[in-house]
C-alpha cells in the first residue's frame, strides 16, 4: 500500500463548506445602467463571471502534454493493483493549498490508459479526464438524446405536460410542435405548425420549447421525487450497454487507484464489478445548478455513483458528510470525464453550482461530426448533460436527500 495521499505540512486547505462555497460558485448577476433625462437607470443584467481562484482546473496543473507517465520528478511507480498498472504524479495547487496525485492507469481491458485524479483530504473521489473521447461523448449524448427521453423513461415534461411522443429531439430539429389532440382522432402527436395554431385551444407546444425544458431524464426505473424512491416495477428503459461499459471501466481504474492508497472501496474483491441498472441525466443550461445533495436513496451504499459529463464544462464541489462541513474541493470538469463517488465519498454532499454554458463544449466544435451528430454537437455546445450511473438493485432504499433537493434548479429550471 502506498502511503496517503495527506495534505503536506503546512498546507492550509481552504475551510469553507459546500453552502458557502455554493454561494460563492453560483451564477450571479448584476444591474446594468443606462441615462436617461439626466437620471441612471437600470438597463438590465449581466453575468458575474466565476471566481476561477476558487476551482481546480486539473488541465492546468500539468506540464503541457505531460502526465504521470512521462513526468520526471514527483512521479511514482509503476504499481500493479488489480491487473491495472498504476504510475503518478504528485501536484500542488499551491493558491488553494490543495495536494493532488494524477495518476495513469493502465489496464490490458481498456484501449488507452485511464487519467486518474485524486485530492488529498477527498477519500473516495475520483475524476477520470477524458473517459469517453470525443466520439464516444456524441456517440453517448445521441443515445441520451434520441432514445433516453422516450417514453417510458420519465422526464420533468412528462410530470408538466403528460407523456410525450417519442422523438423530442428529433421533432425540435424538425420544427414541430406538440398537438395535443384533446378530442381528436390520433392522440398526443408531432406535426408541423399550421397558421391557425396560435389561436387554437389548448395552443400546440413549440418542441423546441420543450426541448429548451428539458431538465432531467431517469434511466432504468424512475425515481419518484415525491416519495423519494425508485419506482422498481415500473416500466423503464434499461442503460445502454456502452454507457454501463464506460462508467464500469473507470470504476475500475479508481478502485486501483483507492486500493494503492489505501481508501476504503465499495465493492468487495470478489465481486464482479460496477454493473449499473440505473441512471439520472440532468440537462443543464446556463443559470441552471444542482445544489449540494446526497444520493442515498440506493439500497446498497457499496455502490459507487459514477457521473459522466458531456458537452459545457461544469464545476462539481464535493463537501463532507454534512452540508456544514468544511473542506470542500470544487473542480472544473469537461465532456467525456467521469466522477466517480466511492466509499466515503458515497454518502459525501456534492452538487454543481455552476455550469459554463458561455465557454460552449471545444471538445466538440468545429468540423467532424456529420448529419444526426452534428445536431448533437451543436446541441452540446450550449448545454451540460451528467448522466449519473448507479446501481439500485433489488430493493428501493428510504429516500435520499437528493430528492430533498428537488432536482436541478436554474433560471429556466423544472
Ligand atoms: O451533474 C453532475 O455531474 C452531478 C450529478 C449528480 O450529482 C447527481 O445526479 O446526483
Amino acid at each position: 500500500m502506498l502511503a496517503q495521499q495527506a495534505p503536506r505540512r503546512g498546507a492550509r486547505p481552504p475551510r469553507a463548506s459546500p453552502r458557502r462555497v455554493e454561494k460563492a460558485l453560483k451564477l450571479r448577476k448584476e444591474p446594468t445602467f443606462k441615462r436617461r433625462n439626466g437620471r441612471q437607470i437600470v438597463s438590465g443584467h449581466r453575468d458575474l463571471p466565476l471566481d476561477e481562484r476558487l476551482v481546480v482546473d486539473l488541465d492546468a496543473l500539468l506540464p503541457a502534454g505531460g502526465g504521470a507517465a512521462e513526468a520526471g520528478a514527483g512521479a511514482g511507480g509503476p504499481r500493479e493493483v488489480d491487473g491495472v498498472r498504476l504510475t503518478w504524479l504528485d501536484v500542488r495547487h499551491e493558491a488553494l493549498g490543495l495536494d493532488l496525485r494524477c495518476w495513469d492507469a493502465a489496464d490490458p481491458r481498456r484501449r488507452a490508459p485511464a487519467r486518474v485524479w485524486t485530492l488529498a483530504g477527498h477519500e473516495g473521489l475520483y475524476v477520470v479526464r477524458g473517459a469517453l473521447a470525443p466520439p464516444e461523448q456524441l456517440d453517448a449524448a445521441a443515445q441520451v438524446l434520441h432514445e433516453l427521453c422516450d417514453p417510458p423513461a420519465v422526464t420533468n415534461l412528462h410530470r408538466e405536460v403528460g407523456p410525450l411522443p417519442p422523438g423530442l429531439f428529433e421533432a425540435a430539429g424538425a420544427g414541430a410542435v406538440l398537438d395535443l389532440g384533446r378530442g381528436g382522432a390520433g392522440g398526443v402527436r408531432w406535426r408541423p405548425p399550421r397558421d391557425g395554431d396560435p389561436g387554437a385551444d389548448p395552443p400546440p407546444l413549440p418542441a423546441r420549447e420543450l426541448l429548451s425544458r428539458l431538465r432531467w431524464t431517469s434511466i432504468g426505473p424512475p425515481f419518484d421525487w415525491t416519495r423519494r424512491q425508485y419506482l422498481l416495477g415500473a416500466p423503464r428503459r434499461e442503460v445502454p450497454p456502452g454507457l454501463a461499459a464506460t462508467a464500469a471501466e473507470a470504476y475500475r481504474a479508481c478502485r486501483a487507484v483507492g486500493k494503492a492508497l489505501g481508501w476504503g472501496v465499495g465493492l468487495p474483491d470478489d465481486d464482479p464489478g460496477f454493473s449499473p441498472d440505473a441512471g439520472l441525466v440532468n440537462y443543464y443550461r446556463a443559470g441552471d445548478a444542482l445544489m449540494a445533495h446526497r444520493d442515498d436513496a440506493e439500497a446498497d451504499m457499496r455502490q459507487p455513483i459514477v457521473a459522466l459529463s458531456l458537452g459545457c464544462p461544469g464545476v462539481f464541489v464535493k463537501g463532507g458528510l454534512s452540508r456544514d462541513d468544511e473542506g470542500v474541493a470544487a473542480v472544473l470538469v469537461r465532456s467525456g470525464d467521469a466522477v466517480v463517488l466511492d466509499g466515503v465519498a458515497r454518502r459525501a454532499f456534492h452538487g454543481v453550482p455552476r455550469v459554463l454554458c458561455e465557454r460552449g463544449c471545444p471538445e466538440l466544435a468545429g468540423p467532424g461530426a456529420g448529419g444526426e451528430r452534428a445536431a448533437v454537437a451543436e446541441y452540446l455546445q450550449r448545454v451540460r448533460v451528467s448522466v449519473s450511473l448507479r446501481r439500485v438493485g433489488g430493493a428501493g432504499g428510504p429516500g435520499g436527500a437528493l430528492a430533498q433537493a428537488g432536482g436541478l434548479t436554474g433560471s429556466a429550471g423544472a
